[in-house]
């Protein structure tokens, strides 16, 4: 096999050597602690625990523990959140490897040329401030143009027994190459990149067993496809699915990494395969040999021990079969990507539920579907267009998942080959799968149906128009009824009639796994950080309307809450983005408080079933939800949040969050969570919690004061209270839960996760320093700035002001000290607890090569 030529490096390779190193003794621990064979995702899980981490059979789906990854990715739109996070963090470097990929914030308009140019200019500030940060703090930074995180991951940063996470959900796509890789909000990143350890509920397992073997017009696509339809968007929540058998081995690589990648859509902490072939294959061809050849020193260490899989039902938590030899293409959709319909159903479901036939627009590519492999299909049946004598019938557009695979695929002639179907080929970038599509006509908002191979098709997701019906399917099968125009053309058994009026039949569809010559790349589009950054400025300008540093939220005020208002009861779905739309609002990622004028306007409304449109209970006038907001923000009013099932599905963007947090909403309730955004909400100092029993949600009224009663004894597994006073006099008290363990209830306390590892970094440096001129004026400042952390405003001027007073009596450190352990709120810097909280930075925290 041909090596890939002009690539970047091979990245980590001392820090994949050191963990190959330690892997067997640290399996070998656990086997003994747990006392029974391991899956490969005990496997990676056991060893990578932080050093400060006791090694225990830890529960699944119970125990909180402590890890330590090997690296952080992030994408444009959710870095700059995390990065502003992490400057205030107040650490000179990164503590392990990180990485900027720029892909979200390019909008496909013409093509990638063209787009990029105008990318480039559009987003300069975003761009100019991502890889300052990257180069002052030791981050490699992936320039626009240069692909897509997960596909640029996969080509140069997984290996196989890794972990990682990444802030984007779909970081789970590197558990095609055999690691743990997670999808993370940017304040569990700044954790990371911090030194401290990472926290996760130690997951379930789901063990899918794959027998059989892909073959025509199936492909690794489908079979996600159908683990959606059989576990739906929330089966997965808190577990990782390990796929094993015959059928997993026999499929590449990337076909790998996009059923990994869509396992976000069933809500899986992460889905992975164990190592063999394929992986080292794709190793090699992207020119990483030397990992290949270490991986496969320990390979029994990088798949789940041969008696789980021999009986899979003793070990998994759930066991589900696929027989591939038999898994027809499917296309999911309308509206959310669990609504499976194998091909040959489309016709009667179609008909049945009223979905547009006539197919506007096939698109493929994304970070879900664009290896080498899936374009090679899809160009087999491209070409057929003209041998067939047939005219594609609908639009067709190509979003390359890397400038990797752009280039090898231009190199190889597949991109004349879709020029002569009339395809655009889009910049190496998200694009249309996140809204970033000036699709013509779409402001007109008509009922009209696309099909694509990205992974998610939330309503408005792609073009912002929600009568858009978006169906997911393999790169091939959207190819195959691109040309046909028809929802409903079943290629497997239907003909099509081609320009001389005769009719003819597509054949399957065939490609290479891999490059026959070899990938290669002219400039692959990767900055290596500056050795010392410390002299390199980052600029925020304080006018800009794209960025805005941030101020720390505001401690808990030590008692329960009162007199809370309902700002809405949302019904039915209601993802990320619902609560903090993208598209048009990806501009305003870097800032909170522009960004804050989309929250919840996707969102329907249960009172009134409409979008965006709320009552002001101050008012009684009904408007968008962000000015209601706003306007209960003016007036001190806090509000709460209620919603459905699944609540904050998708995405990873801690925005849906931080938003709601920024004005003013305190609590949200809801009858389930999604896992990251759960995190993200406690992250951020919010009260998340779910009905006890679900039925409440129905008591919850439109003019409801709400009291949250509990919270002085806010304490892990014990419930809280919620008093409905309703407008007419009656009153309802319901239990609510809430899964905060010890730390969190700490983040909740000081504001959010970061005031918390403020405080403890200012008390850290306050005990370390030694008096000197100057001082008392330093003391008084941590003083203020803890306070303010910690306390409300009035109080903490107060504080401080004596803080300072006892500063100039005393020692300056014990000063410090006390304010933090006396004055805030209900022990929130208690030493014992914030010990704990802040954690020791995980022990190999070097800065190897990005
Ligand atoms: C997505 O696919 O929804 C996104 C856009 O990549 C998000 C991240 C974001 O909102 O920036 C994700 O999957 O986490
Ligand atoms: Fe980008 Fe879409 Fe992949 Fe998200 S799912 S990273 S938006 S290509």
């Amino acid at each position: 096999m041909l090596l890939l030529k002009n690539k970047p490096m091979v990245f980590d390779l001392d820090m994949i050597q050191a963990l190959y190193s330690k892997m067997p003794s640290r399996i070998a621990k656990a086997r003994t602690i747990v006392k029974r064979p391991l899956t490969l995702s005990e496997k990676i899980l056991y060893s990578h625990l932080d050093t400060n981490q006791k090694v225990e059979n830890f529960g699944r789906g119970k125990s909180y523990v402590d890890f330590a990854p090997d690296r952080v990715a992030m994408q444009d739109a959710t870095a700059q959140m995390a990065l502003l996070q992490f400057m205030s963090a107040g650490r000179p470097k990164v503590a392990v490897p990180s990485t900027v990929h720029c892909d979200h914030l390019i909008v496909a308009r013409t093509g990638a040329k063209e787009d990029l140019t105008i990318a480039n200019d559009e987003s300069r500030e975003v761009f100019d401030f991502l890889s300052s940060v990257s180069n002052k703090y030791g981050l490699g930074f992936w320039k626009p143009g240069a692909g897509i995180i997960h596909q640029v991951v996969l080509e140069n940063y997984a290996f196989p027994g890794g972990m990682m996470i990444g802030t984007d959900s779909h970081t789970v796509n590197a558990g095609g190459l055999g690691m743990v890789a997670i999808g993370v909000g940017g304040a569990d990143a700044v954790d990371v990149m911090a030194g401290m350890a990472w926290e996760l509920k130690f997951p379930k397992l789901i063990g899918i067993k794959l027998t059989g073997r892909l073959n025509g017009w199936t492909s690794a696509k489908d079979v996600i496809l159908k683990v959606a339809g059989i576990l739906t968007v929330k089966g997965g929540t808190g577990a990782i699915i390990e796929y094993f058998g015959e059928g997993a081995t026999s499929m590449s690589c990337t076909g790998k990494g996009t059923i990994c990648n869509m396992g976000a859509e069933v809500g899986a902490t992460t889905s992975t395969f164990g190592y063999d072939e394929s992986m080292e294959r794709y190793l090699i061809a992207t020119g990483r040999p030397e990992i290949a050849k270490l991986a496969n020193n320990v390979r029994e260490h990088l798949n789940g021990d041969p008696e789980v899989y021999a009986n899979p039902a003793k070990y998994f938590d759930q066991v589900v079969e696929i027989n591939l030899s038999e898994l027809e293409p499917h296309l999911n959709g309308p509206f959310t990507p669990d609504l499976a319909t194998p091909i040959s159903k489309m016709k009667e479901e179609a008909a049945r539920n009223g979905w547009p036939t006539h197919i506007e627009v096939g698109l493929i590519g994304s970070c879900t579907n664009s290896s080498y492999e899936d374009i090679s299909r899809a160009a087999s049946l491209a070409r057929q267009v003209s041998d067939k004598g047939l005219k594609t019938k609908s639009e067709f557009t190509i979003t390359p998942g890397s400038e990797q695979v752009r280039y090898t695929i231009e190199r190889d002639g597949f991109i004349d080959t879709f020029d002569r179907i009339g395809a655009k080929v889009f910049a190496n970038a998200c694009g249309p799968c996140i809204g970033m599509w000036n699709r013509v006509g779409a402001e007109k908002k008509e009922k009209n149906t696309i099909v694509h191979s990205f992974n998610r098709n939330f309503q408005s997701r792609n073009d912002g128009n929600p009568n858009t019906y978006a169906f997911v399917g393999s790169p091939e099968l959207v190819t195959a009824l691109a040309i046909a125009g028809d929802l409903t053309f079943n290629p497997i058994t239907d003909t099509l009639v081609n320009e001389a009026g005769q009719r003819v039949k597509l054949d399957p569809p065939t490609g290479d796994e891999l490059p026959i010559k070899g990938f290669d790349v002219k400039d692959a589009g990767f900055v290596a950080p500056a050795k010392d950054g410390s002299k390199v400025q980052v600029k925020v300008s304080p006018t800009s309307d794209r960025l805005q540093l941030l101020a720390p939220f505001k401690a808990w005020e030590g008692t329960d809450l009162t007199g809370l208002r309902l700002l809405i009861k949302a019904k039915g779905k209601c993802t990320t983005d619902h609560i903090s739309m993208a598209g048009k609002w990806l501009k305003y990622r870097g800032h909170l408080d522009n960004i804050s004028n989309n929250l919840l306007i996707g969102a329907t409304n249960f009172f009134n079933e409409k979008i965006n449109s709320v009552k002001n209970t101050m008012t009684g006038q009904y408007d968008e939800v962000p000015k209601v907001q706003r306007n209960y923000k003016a007036q001190g009013i806090g509000s709460i949040v209620v919603g459905d099932e699944n609540y904050g599905e998708g995405s990873s963007r801690e925005h849906a969050a931080m938003e709601p947090r920024h004005l003013g909403v305190r609590v949200i309730l809801v009858k389930s969570f999604a896992r990251i955004h759960e995190t993200n909400l406690k992250k951020q100092g919010m009260l998340a919690l779910t009905f006890a029993n679900k039925e409440d949600y129905n008591k919850v009224q439109e003019d409801d004061r709400i009291d949250v009663i509990g919270l002085t004894e806010f304490s892990p597994e014990k419930p809280l209270t919620l008093v409905l006073h309703h407008r007419n006099g009656g009153e309802d008290s319901i239990t609510v839960n809430h899964t905060y363990n010890k730390n969190q209830i700490e983040w909740f306390k000081a504001g959010s996760a970061l005031n918390l590892m403020g405080i403890l970094a200012s008390t850290q440096a306050s005990k370390n320093e030694a008096p000197k001129t100057g001082l008392i004026e330093k003391v008084a400042s941590v003083a203020k700035a803890l306070v303010r952390r910690v306390l409300p405003k009035a109080k903490a001027k107060k504080t401080a002001k004596k803080a300072a007073k006892k500063a100039s009596a005393k020692s300056p450190k014990k000063a410090a000290k006390k304010v933090v352990a006396k004055k805030a709120p209900k022990k929130a810097a208690k030493k014992v607890t914030a010990k704990k909280a802040m954690k020791k930075p995980a022990k190999k925290k070097v800065v190897k090569k990005k």
